[in-house]
C-alpha cells in the first residue's frame, strides 16, 4: 500500500497513529509536486493528503482511510464491538473532523506575524473551549477519548490537540485544558506505540511554525 503523506499534516498524522498502532507497513509518499498539483491529482483526485492506494483503490479522506484500515486489519481493533459504543466512537471522530479541527485550521495563516489577527485567533480559541467542553461530555475519558482502549477517536484528537497548543502558545494565547482533557492528553502521548508518532509529529509542528514564525 502506498500511504501519501506530509509530515505537519494533523489529517496524514491521524492516519500515522492508526498505522502504527495495528503494525501496518506501508511505502510512505510525499505528494509528487505537492498537494494540489495535477501530477498528484493524476493519482488522487481530490489532490488532499493523506491518500491511501491499495492496488486499484485509491482513497482520501483520513476518516475513509482509518475505516478501511480498520476494516482490512481488524486486529488490534480501534472501534468497540459493541455496536452502540462503536456508534458514539465515530461520532467522536466525526465531531474532531468537522467541529473541532476547522477551528485549527482556519488559523494557520494567523501564524505568520504579518497576517495575525488577534481577534480572530481568541475568537477561535473561545469557540474551541466551547467545542471541548461538549467532547468531554459525549466522551467516556476512561482514560482514552472513548473508553478504556485507545479507538480511532484519539487517533484524530491527539495530533490536532497537540497542533492547537503549540500555535495558541506562540501567538501568547495559551490552551488551557480541562483536567479531564490534560489527563488523556498525557496517556496517549505517553502510550507505548503512539508516543513515537506524536514525538516525530511535534518536530514536524514546531518546524512549520519556526517557518511561519519568520515569514
Ligand atoms: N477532510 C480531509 C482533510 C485533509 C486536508 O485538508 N489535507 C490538507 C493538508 S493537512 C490538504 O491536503 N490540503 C490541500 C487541499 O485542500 O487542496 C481529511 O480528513 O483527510
Amino acid at each position: 500500500m502506498i500511504f501519501y503523506t506530509v509530515p505537519v499534516s494533523n489529517y496524514c498524522a491521524k492516519v500515522e497513529l492508526v498505522l502504527a498502532l495495528k503494525g501496518i507497513d506501508v511505502d510512505h509518499r510525499a505528494p509528487l509536486g505537492g498537494y494540489g498539483s495535477e501530477n498528484y491529482r493524476a493519482i488522487v483526485p481530490t489532490g488532499t493528503v493523506p491518500a491511501l492506494v491499495d492496488d486499484d483503490l485509491v482513497i482520501s479522506e483520513s476518516e475513509t482511510i482509518n475505516e478501511y484500515l480498520e476494516e482490512r486489519f481488524p486486529e488490534p481493533a480501534l472501534l468497540p464491538r459493541n455496536m452502540k459504543d462503536r456508534a458514539t466512537t465515530r461520532m467522536l471522530s466525526r465531531f474532531h473532523d468537522l467541529k473541532v479541527e476547522p477551528l485549527i485550521r482556519a488559523l494557520f495563516k494567523h501564524m505568520a506575524p504579518s497576517q495575525r489577527q488577534d481577534h480572530v485567533i481568541e475568537a477561535n480559541l473561545q469557540e474551541l473551549n466551547q467545542q471541548l467542553n461538549m467532547l468531554e461530555k459525549m466522551g467516556r475519558f476512561a482514560p482514552y477519548i472513548a473508553g478504556d482502549k485507545v479507538s480511532l477517536a484519539d487517533c484524530g484528537f491527539a495530533p490536532t490537540i497537540l497542533l492547537a497548543a503549540k500555535m495558541f502558545e506562540v501567538v501568547d494565547h495559551p490552551l488551557i485544558l480541562s483536567q479531564k482533557m490534560m489527563a488523556w492528553r498525557e496517556q496517549i502521548s505517553q502510550h507505548p506505540i503512539a508516543k513515537p508518532v506524536l514525538e516525530k509529529y511535534t518536530l514536524a509542528v514546531e518546524d512549520w511554525l519556526r517557518n511561519k514564525l519568520s515569514s
